[in-house]
């Protein structure tokens, strides 16, 4: 049976994590309390309303209404666009249309699996729209990254058996979201942090097209 491959958004297609970083910071900065780099790393592939979460109960420590909850969530994503609104091309990141292209033009099934909400503008502003076959993100699950829900859904659409995927992700709940739905994880990032995903590159300038026609094989 074809195999079928699965793109995480950020952090594998483009770095839009820092967009994200600025906005939270933003928020943050606004009520009154700091927001590092460093915190932002556990902000990656896990949904707004639990970063929100985060931020207010475990790094803010502040009181708030189930109100003001809904509206800084409003303000967050309004900041995070007017981040990405000029995001072009040149965002993408290397040699991931060398992997896209080298997929399409031997006809394999592609899917976006994302977290996030914006993933399809995001898509269209980088160009890489065209190469996804069915787009699963933050508007089509209910239960966030480490649950499978979310590649599981991918691999119904593009028509293939979970088993016959292979999923590169960037963020320990993704990896951990593509082992629980029995697929093949590729961690792309640092192996220490990614460790318990199948294989492991820095990025895709390490993955050979001789390395993907041995995955659509084995
Ligand atoms: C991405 C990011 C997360 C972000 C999430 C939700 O997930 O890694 O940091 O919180 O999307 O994004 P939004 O606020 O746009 O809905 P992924 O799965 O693409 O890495
Ligand atoms: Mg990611």
């Amino acid at each position: 049976m074809k195999k079928g491959f699965i793109f995480d958004l950020d952090g594998v297609i483009v770095d839009t994590a820092k967009y994200h970083y600025l906005a939270w910071k933003k928020l943050a900065n606004e009520l009154g309390f700091e927001f590092t780099k460093e915190q932002n790393e556990l902000f990656k592939g896990v949904s707004r309303k639990r970063c929100l979460d985060i931020l207010l109960n475990d790094i803010g420590k502040i009181a708030y209404s189930q109100d003001q909850f809904d509206t800084w969530m409003i303000e967050k994503n309004l900041d995070y666009l007017e981040f990405i609104e000029n995001m072009d091309e040149s965002e993408i990141l290397p040699d991931v249309p060398k992997v896209l292209t080298f997929l399409k033009e031997n006809k394999f099934p592609i899917a976006l699996g994302s977290a996030s909400k914006n993933a399809q503008p995001i898509l269209e502003k980088v160009g890489l729209l065209p190469y996804f076959d069915t787009i699963v993100d933050g508007n089509n699950v209910t239960k966030a990254k480490p649950d499978p829900e979310v590649f599981l859904l991918a691999a119904k659409q593009l028509g293939v058996n979970a088993d016959h995927c292979i999923v590169f992700e960037d963020a320990v709940a993704g990896v951990e979201a593509a082992n629980a739905a029995e697929m093949v994880s590729i961690g792309i990032g640092d192996d220490e942090v990614l460790s318990h995903a199948k294989f492991n590159f820095k990025d895709f300038t390490e993955i050979s097209t001789d390395f993907i026609k041995e995955l659509i094989v084995s």
